[in-house]
């Protein structure tokens, strides 16, 4: 495949954006290649700037479920424009978009819209602070909860009972305040909890990681925390910006039963535009300003174009069948994946839950961050840039999670399927 163009767009790029992307994942520093420029999209495919097309399964890290360019949303987005892109004041369709929320989350009482997943559980998290008058966070290594200081920590040395920063730039005294854990581990969570009595204002969980790969929680251990929880007068924030409206219409905690007092969106809701929300019980939404203490903000919270591009999208998910619909074609692709991986004798771990998931290049198993980087990192290099080669957009790193479209057809994936047998045999 001739890539000129991108590398070309790509050195211009460099001169004026650090590391020629907006956002590192993209820059495919960890697959051994230059990353593509996009042109344009349409269903399941997108097309780079020299014209290549490919069946695409990262499609925007989530947010196009329904495949790219969704007629009706794009109307949707054309409408609103047509009447106004911003007016920083409120609008009917942020109350409707926030209804939708709180009718698919029955324990989203009341609804924030923020501009991103990092907003969303930034906000969360100062909010369960000043709710609960604690400070000391817990989170679980390999999660990802968008870039805000308190979360870019991991576990300190040994059995420190703080974390250290994983990111220069934030100040270690941030970092001491957030704990992390083992995912899968309640044992490792209860050890935590109390080494640090009374002092946790919240855990905040991915309810199926999908920023380590795709590793989904072992029985009853969302049960475990709801449990801990409540028994210490812990928040539990469930991050669903990536699994919320895509594992399920109501996310993993509909799969799972297992509810958070908060819970961050992101992703679909906002139908490919800016669009990130935290909600929960009303009695600790209240405590946002302008009713309570805990200041939150947004110049383009809520923004137009984005609620009705949300709203479009929801709507759509709605229609009968269309997680069924998911479900086959996602359990189709992973059975031919993991067939293929065993027919070239590749050793892998496949993991899926419903449109989300991943194929770990190792044997397995993977419950938790370690197991995960225990992967054959060079393997998944080779395998993405022979995929790509034969116009197959994967997640460039090992440590995401790739997503389905109720776009991709039979065809897509068993042209997918085709080129993964080709690649594993030429490992
Ligand atoms: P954003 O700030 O990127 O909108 O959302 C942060 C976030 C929060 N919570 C979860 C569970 C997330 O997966 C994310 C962001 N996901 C990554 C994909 N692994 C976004 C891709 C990127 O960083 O460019």
């Amino acid at each position: 495949m001739n890539h000129q163009a991108s590398e070309a767009l790509f050195e211009k790029a460099k001169t004026v954006i650090p590391g020629g992307v907006n956002s590192p994942v993209r820059a495919f520093k960890s697959v051994g290649c230059n990353p593509l420029f996009i042109t344009k999209s349409a269903g399941s495919r997108i097309t780079d700037a020299d014209g290549n097309e490919y069946i695409d399964y990262v499609g925007s890290w989530g947010p196009m479920i329904l495949g790219h360019c969704h007629p009706k949303v794009v109307e949707a987005i054309q409408r609103t424009a047509a009447s106004g892109a911003s007016f920083g004041a409120p609008t009917a369709r942020e109350t409707e978009l926030a209804e939708m929320v709180c009718a698919a989350y029955p324990n989203i009482e009341m609804v924030r819209m923020v501009s991103s997943g990092t907003e969303a559980t930034m906000s969360a998290i100062r909010l369960a602070r000043g709710y609960t008058g604690r400070d000391k966070i817990l989170k679980f290594d390999g999660c990802y909860h968008g870039h805000a200081d308190s979360l870019l920590v991991k576990a300190g040395s040994g059995l420190a009972t703080f974390g250290v920063p994983t990111s220069s730039g934030v100040p270690a005294d941030f970092a001491k305040y957030t704990l992390t854990a083992v995912y899968n581990d309640l044992a490792d969570v209860r050890r935590i909890v109390d080494a640090n009595k009374g002092e946790l204002a919240c855990i905040i969980i991915e309810p199926i990681a999908g920023n380590m790969g795709c590793v989904p929680p072992v029985a009853g251990f969302l049960e475990g925390l709801r449990t801990l929880c409540d028994a210490e007068g812990i928040l539990l924030i469930i991050d669903e910006v990536m699994t919320g409206f895509r594992v399920a219409y109501g996310g993993a905690q509909e799969r799972y039963g297992v509810r958070g007092d908060l819970v961050c969106l992101g992703k679909i809701i906002g139908g490919g535009l800016p669009v990130g929300a935290f909600g929960g019980k009303r009695e600790i939404m209240e405590a946002l300003s302008p009713l309570g203490g805990v200041y939150q903000a947004g110049t383009l919270s809520g923004n137009p174009l984005a609620m009705s591009a949300g709203i479009a999208t929801l709507k759509l998910l709605q229609e009968d069948g269309f997680y069924q619909q998911l479900e086959e074609k996602s359990a189709y692709l992973s059975k031919g994946l993991r067939q293929a991986a065993d027919s070239a004798q590749v050793a892998t771990c496949s993991h899926r839950v419903g449109a989300m998931f991943c194929t770990f290049f190792q044997q397995g198993p993977v419950n938790n961050f370690d197991d995960a980087l225990k992967s054959n990192t060079d393997a998944f290099g080779r395998f993405f840039r022979s995929m790509l080669n034969a116009g197959i957009n994967l997640a460039p790193s090992q440590f995401e999670a790739g997503f389905m479209s109720v776009a991709h057809s039979r065809d897509d994936l068993d042209r997918t399927i085709e080129a993964a047998a080709k690649a594993f045999a030429a490992l």
